[in-house]
């Protein structure tokens, strides 16, 4: 996708999902190099536990991991974020490997293939792409070996029931009986931990969330008064997910000049920007088996609340 490309389906998201009852903004919005640079602050919070409890599953775990992929030479990793958890893992085999990272975010891709540099059982390839396509692409290659495909970071969870569903379905398509799938997941745990996760004292995660009216205001010519909004989040437990909002604090009239949209905010009208949804290791391994998988192992951390589910298509 070219940026202008990337730009106009910005722009048209914008002007459709502001239009719903109730409003909202697709989550995946929130990573610009600014959302980007305030989600990692996220990671390094103490309330937020995701990402060290993962790192740390796959430092334990990680020699186990290999034992259930003999062969094993090439990995595919959607969304490699900063290239971290992949770096850890590798770190368990001295056999030589091949990575692909898929990614739509160009800055993102650059990042990773940077941190994992120096891994040197590791040559690196980077696909600017939507996770479907660029890992459908990525597997018509015949390889001839056993592949991996990770999905980390409880990206998941970003992705609604529907959502998830489709994505994991395409996902075990796309793999032979010889590949297999490695997906972290964020567990249910108690709402007050999910709060200061979600709504940290610090002031990061409203930031973070913030940033997508910054974004709408400098790339489509916006007017929201970010001073007039809150960050809200919510544990929505009928639905095992958190959701975000940002809440108008006054009644405000608002502009996209870039999709010649105009429309009034009543005080206490929120825009629901993102939902994080939880899983139980049962229900995660459910929804793979729904989807063309069967489990093969599953390493969960009590305490943070994590799990790392290994699993090959059924
Ligand atoms: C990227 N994703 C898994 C994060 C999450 O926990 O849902 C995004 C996030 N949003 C607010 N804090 C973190």
């Amino acid at each position: 996708m070219t940026p202008s490309t990337l730009i106009s389906a910005f722009a048209e998201d914008v002007r459709h999902y502001l239009q719903l009852s109730p409003r909202q903004l697709p989550s995946m919005y929130l990573y610009d190099a600014l959302g980007s640079a305030l989600f990692d602050a996220i990671c390094e919070l103490p309330w937020y536990a995701i990402t060290r409890a993962e790192m740390q599953v796959l430092e334990q775990h990680r020699a186990e991991i290999f034992s259930h992929l003999p062969g094993v030479t090439r990995l595919v990793e959607l969304g490699p974020g900063d290239g971290r958890k992949l770096k850890t893992l590798v770190e368990g085999t001295s056999d030589p490997l091949i990575a692909h990272l898929v990614d739509v975010s160009d800055g993102a891709l650059s990042r990773a293939a940077h941190t994992l540099s120096d891994a040197l059982n590791l040559r690196v390839v980077t696909h600017q792409a939507p996770f479907e396509d660029g890992l459908e692409s990525i597997m018509r290659e015949e390889s001839g070996d056993p592949t991996l495909v990770l999905f980390l970071g409880s990206n998941i969870g970003n992705f609604d029931l529907r959502g998830s569903a489709a994505l994991l379905q395409r996902i075990a398509a796309s793999l032979t009986p010889s590949d297999a799938f490695l997906i972290g997941a964020d567990l249910v745990k108690p709402e007050r931990d999910l709060q200061l996760a979600y709504d940290d004292p610090l002031g990061v995660s409203a930031a973070f969330n913030l940033n997508v009216l910054l974004r709408i205001n400098r790339e489509l010519g916006g007017t929201f008064d970010l001073t007039a909004f809150r960050h809200r989040a919510v544990w929505n437990a009928a639905c095992s997910r958190m959701d975000m909002y940002l809440v108008s604090t006054r009644q405000q009239r608002v502009r996209v000049d870039a999709v010649d949209l105009e429309f009034q905010l009543r005080e206490g009208e929120a825009i629901w920007t993102e939902s994080s949804y939880k899983y139980t290791p049962d229900g995660l391994i459910t929804q793979l088996e729904n989807s063309g998988f069967e489990s093969m192992a599953q390493w969960i951390d009590h305490d943070a609340g994590f799990a790392l589910t290994l699993a090959r298509t059924s």
